[in-house]
C-alpha cells in the first residue's frame, strides 16, 4: 500500500477515543516500505496469527506490524496472514504477554518494562538519561547484548524475535507547566499523580522526583487521566498525539527521561508449530518491520510535538541547565538499580554508547 494511499486513509480512518468519540487521524510524510525482497518459501500450510498492540492504527507500532504482515502474506503465497488488533483491544502488554505463554494469543509488541518480569536484563533500558542520541540507543538494540536478552526469553513460552522503537518518554500533566524536578514534587502543593508502566524502575524514578507514581496498564490510562485519577504520565510524543492524550492532558515536558524499545513476540507454541522455513521467514520479517518502525518513529517524533502544540497543548522544551537538573535528581535511581540489574551489563552498554557518541 503506497504512502500516500495509507496516510489517506489514516487521514480518513479513526481512531477510537477513550471517551469512544471518533476523529481523523494524520501522520507526518512517512517513508515507504522497503520492497519486499527475498524467495518465496515452500508450501508448509496455511496459519493465521492474531497480533494484539496497546497502540493506534495510526502509530508506529500499526504501521509496521501491517508491513510485517505483508512480508509474510507476499513471501508465502498468502499461506501466512495477520490480523493486527490495536488500542489494547485483546488486553494490556502483562495480559497478552500472559497469553502467548498459554498458547491463547500468538503475538503481541508490548514494551521492555513490563517484560522484565521475563528477563532481568531488559530493566537496563529503564534507566533514565542511559542513551544520550538515538543512534546509540539503535545501536544497542542491534547489538549482540541485545540479542542475549531476546535469547533469554527461549523457554518461557515466549519466542522474542526483534527489538524496536517506542522511543524517547516525555512527560505531561493537567496540573501545571513543568520545567524542573521541582515543579514535579509541587513543593508546595504536593507531587504529580504520575502513571508509571508495571515496571519498579519507573516508580523508583517518579518517587526520586517527589511525585506520587502508581503503575497501570496503557488500556486504563486514558481514562484514569480523564477521570483525574491520575494528573499525569510519560510517553514518547508519538503516543501522546496518536492515542489522543492531548485531550486530557494540558502540559507536556520534554524530558526524555527514558529510551524505551518495544519487543515484537511470538508465543513459543506457535513458533514450535511452523516449519523451519515459516519460522526463517518469520524472523526476517520481524528484522525488516523492526527496522521500518524504527525509521518510522523516527519521523513520527518531532512532527508529533508540534501537532499536540497545534492541538493546544503546552510544551516545555527544558535547556540543557535544566535537563542537568533532572538528571542530577534521578541520581539516586542509578545507585539504587544498578547492582540489580548488573554493573557489568551496564558498563557494556555504555561501553556501545560511548563508541556511538564519540565517533
Ligand atoms: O503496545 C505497547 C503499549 O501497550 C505500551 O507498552 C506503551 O509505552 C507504553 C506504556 O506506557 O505502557
Amino acid at each position: 500500500m503506497s504512502t500516500l494511499l495509507r496516510n489517506t486513509l489514516i487521514f480518513a480512518g479513526a481512531a477510537t477515543l477513550g471517551a469512544g468519540l471518533v476523529q481523523a487521524q494524520e501522520t507526518p510524510d512517512l517513508s515507504e516500505p522497503p520492497a519486499i525482497e527475498g524467495d518465496k518459501v515452500g508450501d508448509h500450510g496455511s496459519h493465521n496469527f492474531r497480533l494484539g498492540i496497546g497502540l493506534a492504527e495510526s502509530s508506529p507500532q500499526y504501521l509496521s506490524s501491517e508491513y510485517f504482515a505483508e512480508i509474510l502474506e507476499e513471501r508465502s503465497d498468502g499461506r501466512l496472514t495477520v490480523d493486527i488488533f490495536p488500542n489494547s483491544q485483546i488486553g494490556d502488554d502483562v495480559q497478552m504477554m500472559e497469553m502467548l505463554q498459554t498458547g491463547t494469543l500468538d503475538m503481541t509488541y508490548p514494551s521492555t518494562s513490563p517484560a522484565t518480569s521475563y528477563v532481568e536484563e531488559l530493566a537496563v533500558f529503564d534507566l533514565p538519561f542511559l542513551f544520550p542520541t538515538r543512534e546509540a540507543a539503535v545501536e544497542v538494540m542491534q547489538s549482540d547484548v541485545a540479542q542475549e536478552m531476546l535469547d533469554a526469553f527461549d523457554g518461557s513460552g515466549i519466542k522474542a524475535l526483534a527489538f524496536s522503537e517506542n522511543g524517547y518518554r516525555q512527560l505531561s500533566n493537567s496540573a501545571r507547566p513543568v520545567e524542573s524536578p521541582e515543579d514535579v514534587a509541587g513543593m508546595d502543593v504536593g507531587g504529580l499523580t504520575i502513571r508509571t508502566m508495571e515496571n519498579p524502575v519507573h516508580l523508583s524514578i517518579w518517587e526520586t522526583l517527589g511525585a506520587n507514581p502508581t503503575p497501570m496498564a496503557f488500556g486504563e490510562l486514558f481514562s484514569a487521566m480523564e477521570q483525574g485519577v491520575v494528573d499525569g504520565q510519560e510517553n514518547p510524543w508519538s503516543t501522546i498525539l496518536t492515542s489522543n492524550f492531548y485531550e486530557v492532558q494540558d502540559y507536556g515536558t520534554e524530558t526524555r527521561h527514558v529510551y524505551t524499545p518495544f519487543i515484537l513476540m511470538m508465543s513459543e507454541s506457535t513458533w514450535d508449530g511452523l516449519h523451519e522455513e515459516y519460522q526463517a521467514l518469520v524472523q526476517e520479517a520481524a528484522r525488516q518491520s523492526a527496522e521500518y518502525e524504527i525509521q518510522l518513529a523516527t519521523e513520527y517524533d518531532d512532527w508529533s510535538r508540534k501537532q499536540l502544540e497545534e492541538r493546544g497543548m503546552e510544551i516545555t522544551r527544558l535547556d540543557d541547565d535544566q535537563i542537568a537538573a533532572f538528571q542530577e535528581a534521578v541520581q539516586p535511581v542509578y545507585e539504587e538499580w544498578a547492582p540489580e540489574i548488573g554493573e557489568d551489563l551496564i558498563e557494556e552498554i555504555q561501553a556501545i554508547v560511548e563508541e556511538t557518541t564519540s565517533d
